[in-house]
C-alpha cells in the first residue's frame, strides 16, 4: 500500500485512535481510512520505528532507534480480551519485528521471523491484529537478530510497556509508574559487566567435573545506563506523599544485563512476576530482574526524605541506573543507603520465597534441555549449543497440544541465563534443588551452574521460539524452536 492510499487526520481523532502515536507534524504519514472496509478501520494504536535521539541528561545525547520518538515507546493499555490492532510503520533501512512478550497470540502475529512472523518491511507497514491475554504487565520490543551490529535488535530504543487489565483490577495503589532498566551505547568488552552472576555460595548442580578453561569471547558492556530515558538526577523525580502506596512497574529492558535494584530507607513488596500475582507476596530489600522480566511492586511510603532508587553496584548507579523518590516538602540531596544484606554480603535473590509448597500433576512427558558455552576466545563471540548442537536443532523440541511438559533447564556455563519461551507461561517448579508452585513466568534466570525445572502445558499451537533473552546470546546459538506435533 502506498503513502497517497492514508489520509492524514486530525489530531483529536488519532488520540482517540490511541494514546502515544502521535505523528510529528509535518509528516506525511498518517492512520488508515476510517471509512473502508472493517479490516482498513483506524488502528487502536500506530507505532513508527526510527532513528531518534534521547537527551539521556544534559549533554548526553544519544542516537538510536525508537518507537514513536520515544523511550520507552508509547504505553499500550488495553483491556484483557480486547481485540487489537497495531500499525507498525517502519522508517528504516532494514526489516523489523515487533515482539508482543508475555501474550498468548498466534506465531504469525507473534513478531519472530523463525515462527514465520512477516517482517515489518523497510520503509513500509505492517498491521498486527491479536486478542489481548492474559492480563498483567507485558511489554513490546524488537525481535530482530543483531549479531555483531550493536544498533539493531534490543540494542536499541525499541522496547514499551504494554499493559493488560484485567476486569477487575482491586487498584489498591495510589500511584502507578512504570521504570525500564537499560544500558546505551553497547560495545564488545572482555570484561563480563554482570560482576555479580556467579555466586559461590550457589548450589550449582549443573557444574561441570573438570572445568573449561578455553577463553571466553567478548561480551556486550555499556557505559550509560538509564531508568527509563534518563540517567539518575536527570529526569523528574517520582513524588509521593506520606502513606502513600506506589505501585512500580519494572521492567528490564537490557540486551545484556541482569539488575538489582533497591529503594533506599523503603522496602519493596513483590506482587507479581513477569506479570503474573504470586501466590505468597512479600517485603524484599533489592529485585533482582534480568532482560525480559518484569516485576511489579508495591512500595508503601513510610519514611519522609529524598531518596534514590537504583542499581545496587555503585558503578551502574553512578553511571545512570537509578531515579529519585522525593516526599513532598522534603528537599535535601538525595540519599543512597546501601539496603542492610547487601552490606553483608549475604544476598540472594530467590523467586521461590514467591511461592507456595503444593505438588505439581504429573508431567506427560519431561525434555532436558543442557546449554553449553563454545568459548570465542579473547577477539572472538562465544557461541552456544543446547543438547550439544547448534541452533536449529532438526525436530528436537516437539509438543501434543493439550499435554503437560516438564522442562529440565540445566546451564552448564558460567554465567547466568534469562530464558524466555514464546506465546505460553510456565510454572516454576524448582530452582536449584529447591522446590516451588505457583509461580507463573515466561522468563527465568537459570543461575552459573544451576538448574531450573518449569512445567508447561502445550495450550498453544504454533511454532513456539525458546531463547536465552540476551542478545547476543540469542543471536550465537541460544534459542531452539518447538514445533506442534
Ligand atoms: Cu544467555
Amino acid at each position: 500500500m502506498k503513502r497517497r492510499d492514508f489520509v492524514r487526520l486530525g489530531c483529536a481523532t488519532i488520540i482517540a485512535a490511541g494514546a502515544g502515536s502521535l505523528p510529528a507534524p509535518g509528516e506525511s504519514r498518517g492512520l488508515q481510512q476510517v471509512h473502508g472496509s472493517p479490516q482498513h478501520r483506524a488502528a487502536d494504536f500506530t507505532l513508527q520505528i526510527a532513528p531518534m535521539l534521547v537527551e539521556l541528561a544534559p549533554q548526553v545525547v544519544i542516537s538510536t532507534i525508537g518507537y514513536s520518538n520515544q523511550v520507552p515507546g508509547p504505553l499500550l493499555r488495553m483491556r484483557e480480551g480486547q481485540q487489537v490492532t497495531v500499525d507498525v510503520v517502519n522508517d528504516t533501512d532494514v526489516p523489523e519485528y515487533v515482539h508482543w512478550h508475555g501474550l498468548f497470540v498466534p506465531p504469525g502475529v507473534d513478531g519472530v521471523e523463525e515462527e514465520g512472523t512477516p517482517p515489518v518491511p523497510p520503509h513500509g507497514r505492517r498491521r498486527y491484529q491479536f486478542v489481548a491475554t492474559p492480563a498483567g504487565s507485558r511489554w513490546y520490543h524488537s525481535h530482530t537478530a543483531a549479531m555483531m551490529d550493536l544498533h539493531r535488535g534490543a540494542y536499541t530504543g525499541q522496547f514499551g510497556f504494554l499493559m493488560i487489565d484485567a476486569p477487575a483490577d482491586p487498584g489498591l495503589y495510589d500511584q502507578e509508574v512504570f521504570l525500564a532498566l537499560r544500558e546505551w551505547q553497547y560495545f564488545l568488552s572482555t570484561v563480563d559487566p554482570d560482576e555479580m552472576a556467579a555466586n559461590p555460595n550457589d548450589p550449582m548442580p549443573e557444574k561441570p567435573a573438570t572445568p573449561d578453561l578455553r577463553p571466553n569471547g567478548l561480551e556486550v558492556s555499556a557505559p550509560l545506563y538509564s531508568i527509563n530515558d534518563k540517567m539518575l538526577g536527570a529526569g523528574d523525580p517520582i513524588r509521593v506523599e506520606p502513606g502513600q502506596r506506589v505501585l512500580m512497574h519494572l521492567l528490564n529492558a537490557s540486551a545484556a544485563q541482569i539488575h538489582r535494584v533497591a529503594l533506599s530507607g523503603h522496602k519493596l513488596q513483590v506482587i507479581a512476576l513477569d506479570g503474573n500475582p504470586v501466590p505468597t507476596p512479600q517485603r524484599v530489600d533489592v529485585v533482582e530482574i534480568a532482560p525480559g522480566e518484569r516485576v511489579d511492586v508495591i512500595v508503601e511510603m513510610n519514611n519522609p526524605g529524598v531518596w534514590i532508587l537504583g542499581e545496587i553496584r555503585d558503578a551502574a548507579r553512578e553511571s545512570g541506573l537509578g531515579l529519585v523518590v522525593e516526599y513532598s516538602s522534603q528537599k535535601q540531596r538525595p540519599r543512597w543507603s546501601p539496603p542492610p544484606p547487601i552490606a553483608a554480603a549475604r544476598w540472594r535473590w530467590d523467586y521461590t520465597i514467591f511461592g507456595v509448597t503444593a505438588t505439581h500433576p504429573a508431567p506427560d512427558h519431561t525434555i532436558d534441555m543442557v546449554f553449553e558455552k563454545v568459548p570465542g576466545g579473547p577477539s572472538g563471540i562465544n557461541r552456544w549449543l543446547i543438547n550439544g548442537k547448534p541452533y536449529p536443532h532438526h525436530e528436537e523440541f516437539v509438543f501434543h497440544q493439550g499435554r503437560r511438559y516438564r522442562l529440565v533447564f540445566r546451564n552448564r556455563s558460567d554465567d547466568s541465563h534469562p530464558l524466555h519461551i514464546h506465546r505460553h507461561r510456565f510454572e516454576l517448579v524448582e530452582l536449584n534443588g529447591t522446590p516451588t508452585a505457583g509461580i507463573q513466568k515466561d522468563t527465568v534466570i537459570v543461575p552459573a551452574y544451576g538448574r531450573a525445572t518449569v512445567d508447561l502445558v502445550a495450550a498453544h499451537p504454533g511454532l513456539t521460539l525458546f531463547h536465552c533473552h540476551m542478545q547476543q546470546h540469542m543471536d550465537y546459538g541460544f534459542m531452539a524452536l518447538f514445533r506442534y506435533a
